[in-house]
C-alpha cells in the first residue's frame, strides 16, 4: 500500500495552483467541494471488486455511498473523518490573507486548522529574505501544523510543495520550510516540488525576481528530491494552443487560471498510479527514482498532450506518445539540442491498446536523443481514467529529465548577473542581516550552487559521465520495476 502525501502550498501562486489541484483531486474522487463523498460509481471492473469483496447488501448496482467498495485511494491525499468528510491533507501558508480567504471559501473542505497566515498581512513584498526570515521566526507555529498532519497518517510518504520560486513567500518561506523539512523528516520522507518559473516577456513581472529565484534554486537544489520546473512563458504557449486561451477570456480576475489547470492536471497525473492502483507502481518513490539517475539531476520537465478540446477530438496511443515529445507541449523551454536522461509517459484512458504502444514506444525511442549513456527507455504507465470522470478519452502526460535545463538555468543566471554586476537593488536584502557582504556571500554561494547543476547537466552529455566521478555507484538509484513494453 503506498504511503500519504502532504501538500504544502505556499504564497499567491503556491495557493492558486493548489486549489486548482484540489478542485482536480476532488473531481477524481467524487468528492464535494465541502468535503462529502458523492456515491461511487460502479462500473463492471468495480462489481467484480465489489464481490470479490462479499457483500450481501441491497445497495444500488450502478452506485455506492459505502468506502468499502471503492477501488480508488483517495486517503493518499485526504483525511476521513469519522463524518464520512474528506479533508486535504495540505497545509495552507501565505503572508496575506486574499488568496487563502478565495480557497477557503471555494473549497470549505481545507481545514481551517491548517491555514497559516502571518499577523501583519502584507505579503513578503517580492523579497526572498523577508519571506525566509518570517518562516525562520514561524518555525514552531509552521511545524505545529506539519507535525500535526504528519502524526495522522499510517505511514506518511512525502512532502509536496506548490511554490513559484520569484516571489517572496513562496520562494522565501517554501525555502525556509524545505530546509527545516529537510531536517526533521528529510532522510525518511521525500520531498517534492512544483516549482513555477517567472515570465520573462510579461510586463508586470518584478526587476528582483533574478535574485529570488537564484536564492531559491539553492535550496531546491539542497533539499528537494525532485523538482518539476513549470515556466510560466511556456504555460500560456500550452493554454494558447489547447485552449485558445479561452480561460484568461472568461476570468479576467485570474489572469493564471488556465497556466493552474495545466499545472493541477500534470501534478494530479503523476500521482494516478497511487491513487487508482494498477499492476504497475506502488509508490511516489518508484516513480521519481525511474526519472532520477543520480541526485544531481533532479530537475523534470513536463509536457501535456491536447485532450478532450474541441480541437483535438481523439487520438490514439500512438500519436499520443508521439505529440508528448512535441516541444510545444513542454512546460518548459526545450530546444532542438536537448538530450534526454529518462522519459516516461502517462497514458491515462480505458481499454489501452498495446500494440499502439509498443509503436508509440519504438517510434519515440528511434526519435529521442538520449544522453549516451541512457538506458534509452520510453517508459509507459497505465493511468486508470477516475470513474467520476465522463469524459472516456485518452489523456497524456509526459515527464522527462532533460538537458534543457542548462537554458532554463543559464538565462536566470544571465539575469541574475546583470543586477549583481551594479548591486542594483541589493540594499533591499539587508533585512535582518549585519553587513553587505553577508547578502553578497549568500548570493554568491546560491549563484555557484546553480552554476554547478548547469555543469553537471553539461557533462552528463558525455559517454563516460557515470565512469567520471569515484563515487557514482554510490549515488545511482536503484530501479525498481521495469515498465518498458
Ligand atoms: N502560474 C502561476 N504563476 C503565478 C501565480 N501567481 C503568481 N505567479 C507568478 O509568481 C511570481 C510571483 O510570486 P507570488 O506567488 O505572487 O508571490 P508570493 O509567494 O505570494 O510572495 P509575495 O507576494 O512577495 O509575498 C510571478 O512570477 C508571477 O507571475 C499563479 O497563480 N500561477
Ligand atoms: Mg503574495
Amino acid at each position: 500500500m503506498p504511503g500519504e502525501t502532504i501538500t504544502l502550498q505556499v504564497g499567491q501562486c503556491g495557493n492558486q495552483v493548489g486549489l486548482q489541484y484540489w478542485q482536480q483531486l476532488a473531481l477524481e474522487h467524487g468528492i464535494n467541494s465541502d468535503g462529502k463523498s458523492l456515491p461511487y460509481p460502479l462500473n463492471t471492473n468495480n462489481l467484480r471488486f465489489q464481490q470479490l469483496n462479499n457483500n450481501n447488501d441491497t445497495e444500488s448496482e450502478t452506485t455506492t455511498t459505502s468506502t468499502k467498495y471503492r477501488n480508488d485511494h483517495p486517503e493518499l491525499f485526504f483525511t476521513l473523518s469519522d463524518a464520512n468528510t474528506y479533508t486535504p491533507r495540505s497545509i495552507l501558508v501565505d503572508m496575506e490573507p486574499s488568496v487563502i480567504s478565495k480557497s477557503t471559501s471555494t473549497l470549505p473542505m481545507f481545514n481551517p486548522r491548517n491555514v497559516h497566515l502571518s499577523e501583519q498581512g502584507n505579503g513578503a513584498a517580492n523579497n526572498w529574505i523577508n519571506g525566509y526570515k518570517y518562516g525562520t521566526e514561524e518555525e514552531e507555529r509552521l511545524f505545529n501544523i506539519i507535525d500535526r498532519e504528519a502524526d495522522k497518517c499510517d505511514n506518511l510518504s512525502n512532502f509536496q510543495l506548490f511554490h513559484s520560486v520569484a516571489g517572496g513567500t513562496g520562494s522565501g518561506v517554501g525555502s525556509k520550510i524545505l530546509e527545516l523539512l529537510s531536517d526533521r523528516y528529510g532522510h525518511k520522507k521525500l520531498l517534492n516540488t512544483f516549482s513555477i518559473f517567472p515570465s520573462n516577456e510579461g510586463t508586470s513581472d518584478v526587476v528582483v525576481q533574478p535574485y529570488n529565484t537564484i536564492l531559491t534554486l539553492k535550496r531546491l537544489i539542497d533539499y528537494s528530491d525532485a523538482t518539476f520546473v513549470f515556466h510560466n512563458d511556456s504555460l500560456n504557449q500550452i493554454e494558447n494552443l489547447l485552449f485558445n486561451n479561452t480561460f484568461q477570456q472568461h476570468d479576467d480576475n485570474d489572469m493564471f487560471l488556465g497556466a493552474n489547470k495545466l499545472i493541477a492536471n500534470i501534478s494530479a497525473s503523476v500521482s494516478n498510479p497511487l491513487r487508482f492502483p494498477g499492476y504497475m507502481y506502488s509508490s511516489i518513490e518508484s516513480i521519481l527514482s525511474n526519472l532520477i539517475p543520480t541526485p544531481d539531476l533532479k530537475f523534470l520537465t513536463s509536457s501535456i498532450a491536447p485532450f478532450s478540446t474541441q480541437k483535438h477530438n481523439y487520438i490514439n496511443e500512438y500519436e499520443m506518445i508521439l505529440e508528448l515529445s512535441n516541444d510545444r507541449y513542454k512546460t518548459n523551454r526545450v530546444t532542438s539540442d536537448t538530450n534526454y536522461l529518462t522519459m516516461m509517459n502517462y497514458l491515462i484512458g480505458e481499454n489501452l491498446d498495446s500494440n499502439e504502444i509498443r509503436k508509440g514506444i519504438l517510434k519515440s525511442q528511434q526519435r529521442t536523443p538520449f544522453v549516451p549513456w541512457a538506458s534509452r527507455s520510453v517508459q509507459v504507465v497505465h493511468g486508470k481514467k477516475s470513474p467520476f470522470v465522463s469524459n472516456r478519452s485518452l489523456e497524456g502526460v509526459q515527464i522527462t529529465n532533460n538537458t534543457s535545463i542548462i537554458e532554463v538555468f543559464n538565462k536566470i543566471l544571465r539575469q541574475y548577473d546583470l543586477l549583481i554586476k551594479r548591486k542594483a537593488y541589493v540594499n533591499r536584502y539587508y533585512n535582518g542581516l549585519e553587513e553587505e557582504q553577508e547578502v553578497m556571500d549568500l548570493f554568491s554561494e546560491s549563484r555557484e550552487a546553480v552554476k554547478r547543476v548547469v555543469d553537471e547537466y553539461k557533462k552528463c552529455k558525455e559517454v563516460n559521465y557515470l565512469d567520471d566521478d569515484d563515487d557514482e555507484e554510490g549515488d545511482l538509484i536503484v530501479v525498481d520495476q521495469d515498465m518498458d513494453i
